[in-house]
């Protein structure tokens, strides 16, 4: 089992103070902390190799192309990919469904076809096929959550078994709800998609951090992700396409590097993965991400998701016995969850609850989490949502009820008593 405490050690952000607290991050769904040898790939990056690749023969260019090639083989192992044609860089999760959205979409949808997602969709698995419905005139579904109370916050198979077929041309779902934490059972949904013959992109934002990924065994024909969230840096995000599907796909944008041959009034595309990546890349943030990768890979995907659970199982019941007027929006089984709990505090706005956290040096996200369809599924405005990884401890997490017992008391004060902690585990 992994050692949070030792692991918290690599991280230099986690020193910090906040408010005269020991800083609590507790919001690595929005973006994960950076270990201290990712943030030394990146300065030696710019330090000794800085250069353009795929363009110049001299050795800095050389060895920033390799360093830049070596991350895509990288990515390649941790998700076990076949080819390196299947990788292909971008900004983060959302260009990597928009380049789908666009090219593919594009290309394959008409009048009479059916495009679906999920009620749990973050916006950026939700608004590109909106969109390209609109354009393309196939028809929007969303597959909803399942009414019966013990599947209360997963999504309705039975209903997508009904409701699929052979006008179904892509399915668009998350592996993991940003919001609700829920982990889908991606592989029954992929296989009902196929039987109809339809695509199936997933979204694996948040479930890539935070679990073991095969994609071969997975069998789905996209996935995206992003860096930012598994302690790499911002601005790179990953595609996965099946090369056969990546190969008929037209370019998404056009410029430098995704060319073959350019005259003044035509040109021809790159091969695999080169025709999705236009322009100067982002090299060096690629090259430290392998650091990133590689940190995980040390750790161990399978412990980090026990760590994970474990600390939504602490997080629940400590809830449960201390603060037992919040309202917990989560599936009852913590196996069926990553390292997410959104939570409301009766007649207390998120943004309020966020704040008091703050004051008490612990960071949280309260809104709607860019999930406001779900918001209005579950009838809320927003929640206060407590995100988990491998850095964090249940001491955290009683820092946290800690800080919910001082939100209480402020909005009602005298109707919570407050309560004393020993330090360590309540
Ligand atoms: N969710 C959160 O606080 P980008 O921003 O492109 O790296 O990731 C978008 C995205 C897509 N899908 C899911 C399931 C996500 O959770 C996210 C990002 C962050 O929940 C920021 S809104």
């Amino acid at each position: 089992m992994l050692n949070p405490k030792t692991i918290q050690s690599d991280f230099p952000i986690l020193n910090r103070e906040i408010n005269s607290k020991k800083l609590v991050y507790l919001d690595s769904a929005s973006t994960s902390q950076k270990p201290q040898v990712m943030i030394d790939a990146l300065t030696k990056y710019y330090t000794h190799t800085n250069a353009n690749i795929h363009r110049a023969v001299y050795t800095l260019a050389e060895e920033a192309t390799l360093a830049y090639e070596g991350t895509r083989e990288e990515v390649r192992k941790f998700i076990n990919a076949r080819q390196m044609e299947e990788i292909i860089f971008t900004r983060n999760t959302t260009e990597a469904i928009n380049l789908v959205a666009y090219t593919y979409g594009s290309a394959n949808f008409k009048p009479g076809d059916t495009v679906m997602v999920s009620a749990l969709e973050h916006h950026s698995n939700l608004v590109p096929w909106q969109q390209i419905c609109e354009k393309t005139g196939a028809t929007l579904k969303i597959v909803p959550l399942c009414t019966k109370p013990e599947k209360q916050y997963t999504l309705d198979l039975e209903w997508f078994k009904k409701n699929a077929d052979s006008s179904l041309k892509l399915l668009a779902i998350t592996q993991a709800s940003n919001t609700t934490g829920t982990i889908v059972p991606i592989e029954k949904f992929i296989e009902i998609a196929h039987a109809h013959n339809a695509k199936v992109l997933i979204d694996g934002a948040q479930s890539t951090p935070h679990m073991p990924i095969d994609v071969q065994k997975i069998n789905c024909d996209f996935f995206a992700f992003s860096s930012h969230k598994m302690l790499g840096p911002t601005g790179v995000g990953v595609l996965y396409g099946k090369r056969d599907l990546l190969e008929k796909m037209p370019p998404f944008m056009f410029g430098g590097d995704m060319i073959r041959e350019v005259h003044q009034h035509k040109a021809s595309w790159n091969e695999l993965p080169w025709k999705f990546e236009a322009g100067t890349p982002n090299i060096a943030d690629v090259v430290a991400f392998r650091a990133a990768l590689k940190y995980l890979k040390n750790i161990g995907m399978g412990d980090i998701l026990a760590h994970d659970q474990e600390l939504v199982t602490y997080a629940k019941a400590q809830l449960a016995q201390h603060a037992p007027d919040v309202k917990i929006h989560a599936p009852k089984n913590s196996e069926e969850m990553t390292g997410i709990i959104s939570f409301e505090i009766p007649g207390v706005h998120p943004h309020d609850i966020a704040e008091i956290f703050n004051s008490e040096g612990v960071a949280i996200r309260g809104g709607h989490h860019c999930a406001q369809p779900l918001m209005e599924t579950l009838r809320v405005p927003a929640t206060a949502r407590m995100s988990f990884y491998l850095y964090n401890t249940p001491e955290d997490i009683d820092v946290a009820i800690a800080a919910i017992k001082k939100v209480q008391n402020i909005f009602a004060p005298g109707k919570f008593a407050p309560q004393i902690f020993s330090s360590g585990a309540l």
